[in-house]
């Protein structure tokens, strides 16, 4: 019943269905480790509901299945002229990091195949932006289509795939509005996850675009091929608007299926589509059998995080990677510390092939690779911090061991998440084991290669997202399922913020707004020219600021003043209780 309401147009009604709250996991912020693991489990599952349980399309309907055959053959086509043609993913945070994860990905798997590399990426912010959070130059649509002529620049055929799981982002419509003015050479596709009338319509500063208009044109263009809306519905995020859950999830599914099924030596056929499909569907299954390790895992990261200290993922290859941006994505969701979710994967730059090279010059965040962790992290460890080793059968074991023991010596509380292959389990694989004070084992049935390691990336970026997102809620940044320390550092996250303090409050939208901005600026008093800034000037000030939305909260509620409400916040960090007890007396 509760799927059919939360696909419903009536349920929140204003809102499109990546921003709504979802029914399933309303009580989520108090809910034990099992039962939290047991709720993203049924919201990822309805990724694969069928149309005919809801209004809109959907992952597997057969319309969706015969656009990803056609944008396939598109593919098929770049690939027979790899000197003048191009495929261009691109997206902002979690959008833009996947963008990159499987521009390269498949780069390599055609390599491995004796083909040209087809594949590039572009991300909003640039390759900062794939390990650390840079909101804000997704609100800038000229910026986009830049890049996007300058990554394309002489070529004669360019598939663009643009992915924004809200169908909101301003950099993706610069892009895909170019792509439709110079049609010669440009094909978009744009991959997201509302129905095309519930696309963005908030006009975009200095331009005459809307995500909406772009995609009404972009509609029209489908008719005859010229242009392909990839947009299934996938029902509302577990924590409202976090994008990077299933929005991610479904990212990765349909890309993955529409690339492999281009190179296949075999036609590609409706079912070979959805067979790919359903193999994912199973994927998620099997992840979740292990629900109760997954639990145990969330409450290790959780418990590190209550008392100020760290959890690191140590990770190989792609898994390693997956470990950086899951950790990435947890300062814009839950307004953390970089420090509070690291993620470190083997062979660091040099293993990633990004368009920048190595950054590790550019802050401490990009320190990436394991011989950083080493040096910065280990001799600092404790019993208190908690670590999680990444890796399959297809990583240099005696590696992964010699980590282990490294760790092992600093502190007890590792953990592992290994994938292996029905009947290939690795013997060394039990002295890790040993070191372990838990390991999530997956053992796969047989499939080829590629297909594999997509399934088991999948696998993992679910159980990381479970971990981080379980962490954060017992630290108390999640209020019901809303992030209650959301970063106000774009748009999009500036307007969220401001209906989340509406519903929570009660009060006016100009009162929530008005208390937003004193929370940003840290003045009990707005003045004229505070008042009269841009949008762009907040969200950049907002940038600099810590606890923005709890301090605007705390001070709506009870009436007090900025610095009262940072000590109230500073003898209740558990935001959510803050916020509890100035909803109580209020
Ligand atoms: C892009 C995005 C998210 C991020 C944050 C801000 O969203 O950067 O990835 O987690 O919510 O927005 P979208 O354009 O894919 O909807």
């Amino acid at each position: 019943m509760e799927n059919i309401l939360l696909q419903s147009a009536d349920y929140e009604p204003t809102l499109p269905v990546s921003e709504k709250s979802n029914p399933l996991t309303r009580h989520i912020d108090r809910a034990p480790a099992s039962s939290i693991v047991k709720m993203l489990q049924a919201c990822d599952a309805e990724m694969f509901l069928e149309k005919s349980q809801t209004q809109y399309q959907r992952l597997l309907s057969e319309e969706m299945v015969k656009t990803l055959m056609e944008v396939a053959e598109r593919v098929r086509l770049i690939l027979k002229d790899p000197q003048d043609s191009l495929v261009v993913l691109s997206g902002c945070g979690t959008s833009g990091r996947l963008a990159f994860f499987m521009a390269s990905g498949f780069n390599r798997e055609l390599q491995r195949l004796n083909y040209a590399p087809v594949y590039s990426y572009v991300i909003a912010g640039g390759d900062r932006a794939l390990f650390s959070s840079q909101e804000a130059p997704e609100d800038d649509p000229t910026l986009g289509a830049l890049r996007l002529k300058k990554v394309s620049e002489g070529k004669k055929r360019v598939l663009f795939v643009g992915v924004s799981c809200g169908l909101s982002a301003p950099f993706v419509a610069g892009q895909l509005d170019f792509c439709l003015r110079h049609p010669d050479v440009y094909t978009p596709v744009l991959v997201g996850f509302n129905p095309a009338h519930q696309a963005r319509n908030e006009p975009i500063p200095g331009c005459t675009l809307t995500f909406h208009s772009v995609v009404t044109r972009m509609e029209e263009l489908a008719k005859t091929q010229k242009a392909f809306l990839i947009n299934p519905g996938l029902g509302p995020e577990a924590i409202s608007g976090s994008s990077r859950m299933k929005g991610g999830s479904a990212t990765k599914i349909l890309l993955e299926v529409v690339f492999s099924a281009s190179f296949s030596r075999t036609p590609v056929t409706f079912n070979l589509i959805l067979q790919h499909m359903r193999s994912y569907e199973k994927a998620l299954d099997f992840t979740y059998s292990h629900s109760q390790e997954i639990a145990a895992l969330m409450e290790a990261a959780g418990r590190s995080l209550q008392c100020g200290r760290q959890v690191c993922y140590l990770g190989w290859g792609s898994l390693g990677l997956l470990g950086l941006i899951d950790a990435s994505e947890c300062k814009p969701t839950f307004g953390a510390d970089h420090e509070d979710i690291r993620g470190f994967v083997s062979g660091g730059y040099k293993e990633l092939g990004n368009n920048e090279g190595d950054l590790t010059l550019m802050g401490p965040e990009f320190s990436i690779s394991h011989d950083d962790f080493l040096d910065g992290v280990l001799p600092r460890l404790t019993d208190d911090d908690t670590v999680l080793l990444l890796y399959s059968d297809s990583d240099d074991i005696d590696k992964v061991a010699k980590l282990a023991h490294r760790v092992r010596e600093k502190t007890s509380n590792i953990h592992a998440a290994y994938h292996q292959t029905a009947g290939d389990a690795a013997a060394k694989q039990d002295d890790i084991n040993k070191l372990c004070s838990s390991t999530i084992i997956f053992t796969w049935p047989q499939e080829t290669p590629e297909r594999l390691q997509h399934l088991r990336e999948l696998s993992t970026k679910l159980l990381l997202n479970a971990v981080s997102t379980g962490a954060h809620i017992f630290k108390g940044k999640v209020f019901k399922n809303y992030m209650i320390d959301l970063q106000v550092t774009n748009s999009k996250l500036y307007r969220r913020a401001a209906r989340l303090m509406q519903k929570l409050s009660g009060h006016s939208e100009s009162e929530c707004e008005e208390a937003l901005l004193k929370a940003i600026y840290q003045v009990d008093k707005l003045s004229e020219d505070i008042a009269t800034c841009s949008l762009e000037t907040h969200t950049h000030t907002a940038g600099k600021a810590k606890k923005v939305v709890p301090l605007a909260l705390v001070c709506l509620l009870s009436g007090c003043s900025i610095k009262e409400a940072e000590s109230r916040l500073e003898q209740q960090p558990i935001v959510r209780k803050a916020v509890e007890a100035c909803l109580k007396s209020s």
